[in-house]
């Protein structure tokens, strides 16, 4: 089953999905072993590998060690057409819906067709999503974009129908990494209660009641990146 047909499955049986981010600028190489170990043995579900501002290569390398590691999926979410790598599984095909800034809803898309004509990556299209979440966000500062405002419940449920209407499989709330503050309750619930597509939501989350409060408003997949950096013991709460 590919990647997207296999969230589908886990959303209609109620089965909810963790992702770790890894960001392949912060990861160090020699800790590979001992991380995707505890990934291994914990309820982790998929390997999303990306950042706002990687180095050309790095992406690549570490994707080639952590499919050597892992059976779990691993998933690009690119900050650039620079993390593209061919021997990950997926590519989130991400288009900043919140943003006005036409080079992240379009042109670097444009710009990674004849990048991804050479791999047989599964491509996914995701309607990304960002929230205001109490101080700016590598995501707001390298797009140059407007996060949309926490309280403005209308405008993100509207944004989210749109990306879906345009015919987006996913739809990413997005606090940004390291965030104050995660994705309201209220607002998944909301987005839930308006899309019939998978919804993630991360950003900010940093324990496991949040995980599992985002989960009960109706995440269908949570993506956690700063709390496994700064926490080696954070796995342990999350032994399968
Ligand atoms: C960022 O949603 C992810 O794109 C994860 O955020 O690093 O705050 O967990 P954190």
């Amino acid at each position: 089953m590919n990647i997207y047909n296999h969230i589908l499955q886990a959303k209609a049986d109620g089965h909810k999905l963790l992702a770790v981010l890894i960001d392949p600028d912060k990861f160090e190489l020699k800790n590979a072993l001992q991380f995707i170990k505890k990934v291994n043995t914990s309820i982790i579900t998929h390997i999303f590998v990306g950042g706002s501002t990687v180095n050309k290569n790095k992406t690549q390398e570490l994707v080639e060690v952590v499919k050597m590691l892992t059976e779990l999926p691993v998933v690009l979410f690119p900050g650039d057409i620079t993390q593209i790598s061919k021997d990950a599984d997926a590519i989130l095909f991400l288009s900043l819906l919140s943003g006005r800034n036409a080079d992240y809803l379009i042109e670097k898309q444009v710009q990674a067709v004849p990048l991804l004509e050479n791999t047989n990556l599964e491509v996914i299209s995701t309607g990304y999503i960002l929230i205001e979440s109490g101080k700016e966000t590598a995501v707001q500062r390298i797009t140059k974009t407007l996060p949309i405002d926490r309280t403005d419940t209308e405008k993100i449920k509207h944004t989210a129908k749109a990306g879906e209407l345009l015919g987006n499989k996913l739809i990413y709330l997005e606090a940004g990494s390291g965030a104050q503050y995660e994705i309201p309750l209220e607002v998944i619930s909301s987005v839930k209660n308006t899309i019939n597509i998978p919804l993630i939501v991360g950003g900010g989350i940093r324990n496991k009641t949040q995980i599992e409060n985002a989960f009960l408003a109706g995440a269908d997949l949570v993506v956690i990146g700063t709390a496994f950096e700064e926490d080696d013991h954070f796995f342990e709460h999350l032994i399968s």
